[in-house]
């Protein structure tokens, strides 16, 4: 048996946590080809000819940015058998968005809701059966931390991979949008896989230019495509993207409705309640005003000062002193040098009121210096 299963999840899941977890020291690391974007594998432990694939963190499947186009580009045109997609269950709202998307593969997806120790902690509750027909997939509660439902997670992933079963996303767009959809469709049935037919037409539908590239569909098909969207815009009243963003994140707020039960609900976090008064719009400005007024402050007085005559005083003045360390031998060689000092000054004082210059002085021998000193207070 030898499979694949790409590991998917936004950045900050906790995806190298859980590939770690699931593979241990059974890892391969290189690039992914052409890019410089590291490509981790790894033999999932208990599982011998499973592969587990770390795909780039991202936050959809949209062709922006490197790690997304290589993610993309790897479950199209690879095919792996499943696809385990790690969620932040704390953050389920922002994850969900890359699962509308995985599940329109036609890849068998698992979603692994991880963090399920903070959501715990929170005492928030997930309603995973009603979330799993939701999505249309097998969904597990995992943390990959503290190392909970892991062995669920890659046993639902390995059965995911072997099942023969034609893997469709539950997920359906409103009506006007599914017969854009299914009117793009029908002009690329030839181009494409029946699995990815669906992928491949929401993303000609959002003017996806990898895949209208990739495609290269003729003259007639094009027009026909750009017909639909155009009709789409006008209808909708919004460009064909923010269609398709906006459907998304609608189904999504409706799953977290149904199945996401939060423990303190009105009740403000701390860093609300911060942010409730920093962010007032009267009290913002005055605030911002004290807090730079102290940070002035604490810089110019106190700490400032004692760091400054630190800085001066003690590394580049009198000698490196720590805390007062070795100050004492400093300080008593420096009562040894003062009547030195002193004397010196005195002297100086001397030659200023007899109008010698300093510098003409160090030129005169002692006996020429003060013969010259005596000489002028005798004239
Ligand atoms: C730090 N539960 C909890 N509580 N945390 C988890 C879990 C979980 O189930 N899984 C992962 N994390 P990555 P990506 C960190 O690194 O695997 C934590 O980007 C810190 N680091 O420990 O790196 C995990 O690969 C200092 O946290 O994610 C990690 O997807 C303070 O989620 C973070 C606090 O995991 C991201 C956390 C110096």
């Amino acid at each position: 048996m030898n499979i694949k299963i790409a590991l998917a999840g936004n950045p900050n899941s906790g995806k190298t946590t859980l590939f770690n977890a699931l593979t241990g020291s059974n890892q391969f690391v290189g690039n992914w080809p052409g890019v410089t974007v590291e490509k981790k594998e790894g033999k999932i432990k208990g599982y011998e000819g499973a592969m587990l694939i770390d795909l780039p963190g991202i936050y959809s499947l949209s062709p922006y940015t490197m790690e997304e186009v290589v993610a993309r580009d790897y479950l199209l045109d690879e095919r792996p058998d499943a696809i385990l997609n790690i969620v932040d269950g704390a953050n389920l709202e922002r994850n969900l968005y890359l699962t509308t998307q995985l599940t329109e593969l036609g890849i068998p997806v698992v979603v692994a809701i991880n963090m399920m120790d903070v959501v715990n902690k929170r005492g928030d509750k997930i309603n995973i059966n009603k979330l799993s027909s939701s999505l249309g997939c097998k969904v597990v509660e995992i943390s990959a931390l503290k190392g909970t439902g892991l062995k669920e997670a890659s046993k639902a992933a390995i059965d995911a991979a072997n099942s023969n079963e034609n893997f469709a996303a539950a997920h359906r767009f409103c009506n006007n949008v599914e017969q854009y959809i299914n009117d793009i469709s029908a002009l690329i049935k030839n181009k494409v896989s029946n699995d990815t037919l669906r992928w491949h037409a929401v993303k000609l539908f959002e003017r996806d230019e990898n895949v209208i590239e990739k495609l290269k569909l003729d003259k007639t098909s094009s027009d026909i495509i750009q017909k639909i969207i155009k009709t789409a815009e006008e209808v909708m009243n919004d460009d064909s993207e923010s269609i398709i963003t906006g459907e998304r994140y609608e189904y999504i707020s409706k799953i977290i409705n149904d199945c996401y039960k939060k423990a303190n609900v009105g009740e403000l976090t701390t860093s609300d309640k911060i942010d409730k008064i920093v962010t007032n719009r009267f009290l913002a400005l005055p605030i911002f005003a004290v807090v730079m007024f102290i940070v002035y402050f604490i810089s110019v007085t106190t700490v400032g000062t004692w760091a400054t005559d630190w800085a001066n005083d003690g590394v580049f003045g009198d000698g490196w002193h720590l805390l007062g360390i070795g100050a004492s031998d400093y300080e008593k060689a420096a009562e040894e040098y003062e009547p030195y000092g002193l004397s010196l000054a005195a002297f100086e004082e001397a030659m200023e009121a007899q109008g010698i210059n300093k510098n003409e002085a160090e030129n005169l021998t002692a006996t020429a210096y003060v013969y010259a000193t005596l000489k002028k207070n005798f004239q």
